[in-house]
This record gives structure tokens, C-alpha cells and sequence, in this order.
């Protein structure tokens, strides 16, 4: 019998035979296959899309021009393009139970950079979880346009539960009176608690926007409190626990809102939208909508409060006592393991075959590009159809590599393991095919 392993190399080289004129490129790709197969994938943000979101991303639809909207195009021959856009819109509004959904943004942060356009002006004050208590760099980081552009005033998180900390967002929102006031986080263990965050944004007259990229799956999958209802405006990308293609999406149920986000979208900020992500967005959240994927969302959720189980065994301290989502965040160096710390941890964990990122916890002493801690996220492996057993399983990987992460010899041994253990679970879910 062929292994997983020759069943899913030869589908994958199916797909990208083409490619193989160009003995370069194909070589490359190759090889990230090979690593996607053999690895074991934990960074937060990733996932691996079907077979139907490739086909759609690989088909003739990224040969159109359509700048406009359906029925309101600038160019002719649009439509089947409108045909496919209205139908990740009617999805989308389905999946989030919203009312108006813009599906053009290229990905996360164009999504968020339109939604400042449409309703701040520059120089206004915007306020938003800074980036190293786990917020993103455009939610009003300095070096991004978000703190260049506008006065970004930073929340954390507190110091004993490392969890928001709404009495101080409310403090700081009522001194500096934002306009904008982001929700949302990279890298954030727990639950969000949206209908505080309006309540705040209610008393200073802001607008609330959510940014549920890394959640929206499970949002959607019922594992987290949905912000509709409470945000004035919502943005997310596709390709995170949603796992669709890269990209982005901004829904609201306020008409007037969203005309403003229509035009920053188009002509504000960008141009032609990319109809083949566009309907490859479409197959996602067809794929979201099946009951199959609350399931998966559910097991998501069930191993990463498997590993953190684990690694609180192991001696490990998990920011915030654990994780309510799809991701946990480790403080590598309360092991006290001789000058391991983050980057060290991500490189030897790398070297492995299994791949996180390195990530600083709240108030870190170490700098950003070597922190205390990694990352760790369960939407990938759980794609792959690893459950609580496997995840314990990672977790202990994870931990030897770690200790012995100055120890070639054993480091091999583990790699071997690594492989073994992801050899067994495929890439692509054939079932989604016969549906
Ligand atoms: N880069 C993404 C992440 O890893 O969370 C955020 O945009």
C-alpha cells in the first residue's frame, strides 16, 4: 500500500506539473512540499487550504481586471466576475450572520489600513493593544502607518493575570478620547470580551473595530463570543484559522459605514480586486459553513489546552495560566535551561522539523528579537487531523528539543521522531473533494 506520504506527493505534483518547464521554481515548490509534509507546522497564523481553495487560487479568474463592484464595474467582460464576488459575499454575510461585506481587501493589513481611511483622518488619536502584550502593528505600532499616520495610544494587559486589563482600557480611553479604538490580537491566549470593549468605546463616543483575524474561525466554528453586535466594524484575513487564501474582509451591519469602507477599498487604496482569491474565499467559507468544521474548530481548541496541560507538567510557565483558543504562548526560559531563550528556541525547534515563532511575553525583559517566549499555534496540525494524543505527543518533542538543544546527536534523534509523527497525517483532507 503507498504511503501517506507517495498518496500526497503525487497529488501535489499533480497540481503543479506546469511548473515543471521551470526546473528551478519546480524544485523550489518541491521542496516546500517536503517540508510542509515532513514538518510539523505550529505557527499560529498558518494553516493548509483544500484542494478546492488551490484550484480556485490557480484558476483563470487572476486574468480579469474588475475595479468597481458587482454591477458598477470600470471595465467590461465582468460578468462572471460578479457572479463569483456576490457569492463570497453572500457567504461571508451567512458564516458571520453580518449584513455588509467588503471581500476585496488583499490580506489583513490592507483590510485595516482601509478602515483608518474611511473613518480617521490623520492625526487623529487611535487606540489598540500595543504589539509586545500581543497586539498587531497596525493597530497604532510606531514604525507601521498605523503610528506614523495617526496618535496611537497602546493598552496592555495586566500584570498578574497577563489578561486585557478593561478597567485600564477605559482609563486611557477616557484620557485620550480615540476615535477609533482596535480590538484584536497575534498573540493572545484567552477570550475577548467584545461587549466590554463597545461599552468602553460607548463612553468616549470611538468607534470599536474588531480584528478577529486570528479567531474568526473559531467564531465562526462557535469556540469564541462573536463581536457582530457589538463592533461597529469588523476586519479579518482568510487564511488563519478560517483556512481560506490570503486575504482579507471587512463586514458591519451599519449601511453607512460601509459605504465609507467601500470607497476606501476602491478607489482609495487599492485597484483591481484579485477575483481568483476572491473565489477561492468563496469555497472557504462554503467549506466554514459545513458542520465538519465546527468539529475541527472544536478539536483546535482541545489541543491546545492538551499542550498547555502538558507543558504546565513539564515545568514550563504558559502566559496567563492557559489558552481558551487556538494558540499558547510559552515562556521558554522559565525552565531554566543555559542561554535557551526565544530565538534560540525557534531556531533549534526549526532545525527539528517543527515550526513556531519566537514571540516576546508581557513585560518582557529580553528585546523583541531574541524574547522569552515562542508561540505556538494548533490550527495547522489540527488540519492535518492530529488530536490531544498528538499534541501531547508535540509538546514533549518540543520540550526535548529544547533541553537538548545544544546536543547535535540527540537533536537528530528527534528530527527522526518529527518526521515519523507527521509521515502519518496528510496535507490535503481528500474528503473535502467528495462533498
Ligand atoms: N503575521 C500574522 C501572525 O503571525 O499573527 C499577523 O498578521
Amino acid at each position: 500500500m503507498a504511503s501517506v506520504y507517495e498518496e500526497q506527493k503525487k497529488l501535489y505534483l499533480s497540481y503543479i506539473q506546469i511548473t515543471n518547464k521551470d526546473p528551478v521554481l519546480y524544485e523550489a515548490i518541491k521542496k516546500e512540499f517536503e517540508r510542509q509534509f515532513y514538518g510539523i507546522e505550529l505557527i499560529a497564523s498558518e494553516n493548509y487550504v483544500s484542494p478546492a481553495v488551490l484550484e480556485a487560487l490557480g484558476s483563470i479568474l487572476t486574468n480579469k481586471y474588475s475595479e468597481g463592484y458587482p454591477k458598477k464595474r470600470y471595465y467590461g467582460g465582468n460578468q462572471y466576475i460578479d457572479e463569483v464576488e456576490l457569492l463570497a459575499i453572500e457567504r461571508a454575510k451567512k458564516l458571520f450572520q453580518v449584513e455588509y461585506v467588503n471581500v476585496q481587501p488583499y490580506s489583513g493589513s490592507p483590510a485595516n489600513h482601509a478602515v483608518y481611511f474611511a473613518l480617521a483622518n490623520p492625526g487623529d488619536t487611535v487606540m489598540g493593544m500595543s504589539l509586545t502584550a500581543g497586539g498587531h502593528l497596525t493597530h497604532g505600532y510606531k514604525v507601521s502607518f498605523s503610528g506614523k499616520y495617526y496618535k496611537a495610544v497602546n493598552y496592555g494587559v495586566s500584570k498578574e493575570t497577563e489578561m486585557l486589563d478593561y478597567d485600564k482600557i477605559l482609563e486611557l480611553a477616557l484620557q485620550h478620547k480615540p476615535r477609533l479604538i482596535w480590538v484584536g490580537a497575534s498573540a493572545y491566549p484567552r477570550v475577548i470580551d467584545f461587549a466590554k470593549m463597545r461599552e468602553i468605546a460607548d463612553k468616549v463616543g470611538a468607534y470599536l473595530i474588531a480584528d478577529i483575524a486570528h479567531i474568526a474561525g473559531l467564531i465562526v466554528g462557535g469556540q469564541h463570543p462573536s463581536p457582530v453586535g457589538y463592533a461597529h466594524v469588523i476586519t479579518t484575513t482568510t487564511h488563519k484559522t478560517l483556512r481560506g487564501p490570503r486575504g482579507g474582509m471587512i463586514m458591519t451591519n451599519d449601511k453607512e459605514l460601509h459605504e465609507k469602507i467601500q470607497k476606501a477599498v476602491f478607489p482609495g487604496l487599492q485597484g483591481g480586486p484579485h477575483d481568483h482569491v476572491t473565489a477561492a474565499k468563496a469555497v472557504a467559507f462554503k467549506e466554514a459553513l459545513s458542520p465538519k468544521f465546527r468539529d475541527y474548530i472544536s478539536q483546535i481548541v482541545k489541543n491546545a489546552k492538551t499542550m498547555v496541560r502538558v507543558f504546565k507538567e513539564l515545568g514550563y510557565r504558559v502566559i496567563t495560566g492557559g489558552s481558551d483558543n487556538h494558540l499558547l504562548l510559552l515562556d521558554v526560559t522559565s525552565k531554566g535551561v543555559k542561554d535557551l531563550a526565544g530565538k534560540r528556541a525557534q531556531e533549534v525547534l526549526e532545525y527539528v522539523g517543527i515550526s513556531v515563532n519566537k514571540n516576546s511575553i508581557p513585560f518582557d525583559t529580553r528585546k523583541p528579537w531574541d524574547p522569552s517566549g515562542i508561540r505556538i499555534g494548533t490550527p495547522a496540525i489540527t488540519t492535518r487531523g492530529m488530536k490531544e494524543e498528538h499534541a501531547g505527543q508535540i509538546a514533549k518533542l518540543i520540550d526535548e528539543a529544547l533541553r537538548y538543544h545544544s546536543d547535535r546527536e540527540q537533536l537528530d534523534k528527534i528530527a527522526d521522531k518529527v518526521r515519523a509523527l507527521a509521515s502519518e497525517f496528510p496535507l490535503f483532507d481528500l474528503a473535502w473533494l467528495a462533498e
